[in-house]
């Protein structure tokens, strides 16, 4: 198999609102991400996934479009887009668009003629049912509270939105929604973007009769994750994007699929599927879920590493030669990866956001660095509600404490720090003047207070920086087939201390090994016999110790 771009790639994730500001009205722009290609550039970084820029009513920060062919004016003009997708090409960088297509807003043109009358052009673009005993018509909860359903007097009928009521879902049945799909995504292709991250894309085909979710008892709705996930059609119309639109370019694709399993994600992304290159899967991000069901992912336990390492290594074999995997601890959805899976304090944080680092670039697959994730930036750890913007957050914090007394407030509160989407959405720390060198102005959300200690300027000139270290681990990455493309072995499963691993590639092996503790340990995996340490968190090697959050790889040849 000849091995194509996006497999050899690292792909940098932009949340554009908080990368950078230029003209001082404290929201990031086009033109602020365009000031920080160099940046990028000197990651080593080939691919930015900019999340929407779209035009929006924001009500979930640009994932509810209303127009999918301008630009939302607090982000510039289409002519800044296009210089940046211009300097970005220049630099050798390309650039993936967010698709976001289950769903619009309910501002979009469509909707706001869809829920005029039953029989317009645009009636069926979206999903309406009628009302079942003057009820919604089944028991789907909203991904962001509530039902999933509103009730349109105009229509006497409901439209169905997974996420908030400002998003309402495409009817994906409709070939006529098909081919708008088809359109817009042809506008930016022609613009020369070099792809698309696939917003929420296995929810696009619902199941026949919209049947009823399982509903935890004493939850207030039932969850239509397992039902509305990987639909009976949603290879089908892959495979039709496929043919219309994307065989047509030389472009990347991800989708972004939570409750896709393995055996699901080799039929989008096999090698003869014709369908996407690569997925995000969400069983490593959604293994602590809260015993309580009714609280789903609203928890402040610490992910257990015997479950991640299970998590993980199923996904390294199961995709190895059948399909291709995306690598990501984070993204603008999950709290910060040291964190959540490390250790934030000064002691640990560096080290353990390096051997985070490790851990996952030394896997197959794609690899995806969040934006402040190479300089080991870490949760905001607020205490108030009032601190929140996430509608997210906000909502399922009203819905489980004032509404429906599941949970206490200082509880919650401890979730909402431990796992809420704003501890990835403050502004980026570039340097440690006034808001970080962010904004002249007033920030758009409240910095992390740490950027005086944790910034980009202070790390691109320290050699061991985590800046650099991640900027080594790319490099690695652009030089080695072993690492793109060898095979996966787990070490020792039962080990919930280290998470090791083996990588096998024509004659050589890699020998990657990752200490998850602050205790010292000892491990023997035949390291001594190794012709090189190609990379590790510390400055000398002490063999088989392991050290506080100690990471380590080496080469056999
Ligand atoms: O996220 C979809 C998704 O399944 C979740 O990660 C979701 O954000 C939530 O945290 C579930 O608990 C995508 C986008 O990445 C997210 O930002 C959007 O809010 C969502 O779709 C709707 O477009
Ligand atoms: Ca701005």
């Amino acid at each position: 198999m000849t091995k194509k771009w996006w497999q050899n790639a690292v792909v940098y994730q932009v949340y554009p609102r908080s990368y950078q500001d230029s003209n001082g009205d404290g929201i990031g722009d086009l033109a602020g991400l365009t000031q920080r290609l160099p940046y990028i550039k000197r990651l080593g970084a080939d691919v930015i996934w900019l999340n929407p820029i779209y035009k929006s009513p924001d009500k979930d920060n640009g994932y509810d479009i209303s127009d999918y062919q301008s630009i939302q004016s607090a982000y510039g003009t289409m002519a800044d887009f296009d210089h940046l997708l211009d300097s970005a090409h220049q630099q050798g960088l390309k650039l993936l668009m967010d698709l976001v297509v289950n769903h619009t807003s309910d501002q979009h043109d469509w909707f706001q003629q869809s829920r005029q009358s039953k029989d317009n052009p645009y009636a069926d673009y979206y999903i309406w049912r009628d009302p079942v005993d003057g009820h919604e018509p089944n028991n789907w909860g909203s991904y962001f509270s509530g039902s999933a359903w509103t009730f349109e007097p105009k229509r006497n009928q409901y439209y169905l939105h997974l996420f908030a009521p400002g998003q309402p879902d495409l009817n994906w049945e409709n070939p006529q929604v098909r081919q708008e799909v088809w359109n817009l995504m042809r506008f930016w292709l022609d613009k020369g973007v070099d792809g698309f991250r696939m917003d929420v894309i296995n929810l696009i085909s619902k199941p026949a009769g919209l049947p009823d979710a399982p509903q935890a008892p004493g939850a207030a709705y039932g969850d239509s994750q397992p039902i509305v996930s990987d639909g009976p059609k949603l290879n089908d119309y892959l495979r039709e994007m496929n043919d219309e639109v994307l065989s047509h370019y030389d472009v990347m694709t991800v989708g972004e699929m939570p409750g896709s399993t393995p055996k699901d994600a080799i039929t989008y992304t096999g090698l003869n599927a014709n369908e996407l290159n690569m997925v995000f899967q969400f069983e490593h991000v959604g293994l602590s879920p809260n015993p309580d069901a009714r609280l789903g992912k609203w928890n402040a336990v610490p992910v257990k590493l015997t479950e991640l390492k299970d998590s993980l290594s199923r996904w390294q074999t199961a995709l190895d030669g059948k399909g291709w995997n995306s690598l990501y601890w984070n993204n603008h959805d999950q709290p910060r990866a040291v964190s959540r899976f490390g250790n934030d304090t000064p002691e640990f944080r560096e080290r353990s956001a390096k051997m985070l680092a490790t851990t996952l670039h030394m896997m197959q697959g794609t690899p995806y660095v969040y934006e402040g994730e190479e300089l080991g930036m870490t949760n905001v750890h607020y205490t108030q509600l009032d601190q929140y913007e996430d509608l997210e957050s906000l909502n399922a914090y009203h819905e489980l404490v004032d509404d429906q007394h599941i949970v206490d407030q200082p509880t919650m509160l401890k979730y909402l720090s431990h796992i809420s989407r704003d501890n990835a959405r403050t502004p980026m720390h570039w340097d440690d003047t006034t808001n970080a060198g962010f904004t002249t102005g007033q920030p758009w959300f409240a910095l992390n207070p740490n950027y005086p200690t944790i910034n980009a300027a202070d790390q691109l000139d320290q050699d061991d920086s985590v800046f650099n270290y991640y900027r080594r681990l790319i490099a690695l990455r652009h030089s080695s087939d072993l690492i793109v493309l060898g095979s996966y072995e787990e070490l020792d499963p039962k080990d919930d201390q280290v998470f090791a691993y083996k990588r096998h590639y024509q004659e050589q092996t890699l020998l990657v090994m990752s200490n998850f503790t602050d205790q010292t340990v000892t491990r023997d995996y035949g390291q001594a016999e190794a012709s090189e340490r190609l990379i590790g968190n510390y400055a000398d090697d002490q063999g088989t110790t392991l050290r506080p959050y100690e990471t380590k790889v080496y080469v056999f040849k």
